[in-house]
């Protein structure tokens, strides 16, 4: 408890369950027992077989209604298996373009000061495709400064990047049907400079709300990067890697890249780049009637502090929703709420996310959505479908 840091503890006990605590008495603008919900009328399909594999466990938005997501609702991305490691032959190599190379065990890397984050963790394919709209969840994740461990291993001054390594491993196909086909097996991975692997938010986790971090969420330890996209948050962690020269794969440099088209002085080009840190995004989560009175309620979250949340029903004007003043954490989305004098029939309602610079969360037919030609880092607005009466 004493490592935990000053903004958890301002919510009680700091641990999960004094915020689920606060989350269903009262605090949570989502959750209200007595409410009777309305679910959306645009329901999103289910996720196709070919894509079961790689995306499990989509919770609904309507059911997304705590401010901390129960383990059991949280979503899981896999690109390749599921690894089940046995945490007592687990160990975590720190090598590379260092001084001291490490190997640390389970225990010994639980044996170094505590450090949690909340931290809402959104995969940057949500919203990207129709049957993917509730890739997101917000979790209390606990383990240890990355920082320190990168410290311990003292960084030569030759290096640039660090390099996370998952267990999980699958086969790769580069020019594939030519004559130059390159296949190989390779691990997950994702690299990131050294100033931002050195940021003191990125924790090597090993608990999630308060529990034994779950297998199908990266056990025993992953890397937990606040402010970035899921992608960014290695899970099964096997080896941390120190080099000198920039590290491409397919989830640097293949896969999970951006493809928009820009303009340059009047001309446009494509521009590609590789998905990295969170964007200003908003959701309507649920629309909710009690005692006559319907209430529309969701979730706002970015990189930088949310100032605002407008919502807009059909075509009338922007309305001003209230944002939940509890549960603050500068990683974590901020739950909202507007009362809604709805009239019978079928309704549209658009959220938009304001930050403290006065960023406003893109419209769909803003070019910086429009022109985007893959489906990742979709933080257009949303627009759900509701039917009254
Ligand atoms: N080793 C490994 N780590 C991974 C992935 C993966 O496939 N393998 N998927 C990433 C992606 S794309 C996302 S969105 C998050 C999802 O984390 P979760 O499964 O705990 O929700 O994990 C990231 N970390
Ligand atoms: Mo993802």
């Amino acid at each position: 408890m004493e490592h935990l840091p000053r903004r958890e503890f301002l919510l009680g006990t700091g641990t999960a369950a004094g915020i689920f605590l606060l989350d269903r008495y009262g605090l949570g603008a989502l959750a209200q027992g007595a409410d009777q919900l309305i679910p959306w009328s645009d329901q999103p399909p289910p996720v196709p077989p070919p894509a079961q594999a790689v995306i499990k466990n989509l919770t609904p938005w309507e059911s997304l209604d705590t401010w901390i997501t129960p383990n059991d609702k949280f979503f899981g991305i896999g690109h390749y298996e599921w690894p089940k490691l046995d945490p007592t032959q687990w160990k975590l190599d720190v090598l590379g373009d260092v001084g001291t190379p490490l190997s640390l065990t389970l225990d010994e890397l639980k044996a170094r000061p505590r450090q949690n984050v909340t931290y809402t963790l959104e995969c940057s394919g949500n919203n990207g495709l129709p049957f993917f709209t509730s890739g997101i969840g917000n979790a209390q994740w606990g383990g240890t400064s990355l920082a320190g461990v990168l410290k311990a291993a003292r960084i030569k001054s030759n290096a640039i990047e660090v390099v996370f390594f998952g267990a999980d491993q699958g086969t790769e196909v580069v020019r594939a049907g030519t004559p130059l086909e390159l296949k190989f097996t390779a691990h997950f991975a994702r690299s990131m400079s050294i100033e931002d692997a050195m940021n003191p938010a990125n924790i090597l986790c090993y608990e999630m709300n308060a529990e034994a971090l779950p297998a199908e969420h990266g056990a025993p330890v992953r890397l937990i990067a606040p402010g970035w996209f899921g992608i960014a948050n290695v899970k099964w962690l096997r080896r941390i890697e120190l080099r000198d020269t920039r590290f491409v794969n397919r989830f640097m440099g293949r896969d999970y890249v951006t493809v928009r088209e820009e303009s340059r002085d009047g001309e446009m080009v494509m521009v590609e780049s590789s998905v990295g840190r969170g964007l200003l995004k908003s959701a309507p989560g649920r629309v909710t009637l009690n005692n006559g009175h319907y209430r529309i309620a969701g979730v706002a979250w970015g990189p930088t502090p949310i100032a605002a949340v407008e919502v807009k029903v059909d075509s009338g004007p922007w309305m001003k929703a209230t944002i939940a003043e509890s549960n603050k954490s500068p990683f974590a989305w901020r739950f909202w709420h507007l009362d809604w004098p709805a009239t019978t029939g079928e309704h549209t309602i658009t959220s938009r996310a304001i930050d403290v610079a006065g960023h406003v969360q893109p419209a769909m037919d803003d070019p910086i959505i429009a022109n985007k030609k893959t489906y990742w880092e979709s933080n257009g607005q949303i627009t759900r479908r509701v039917r009254i009466g």
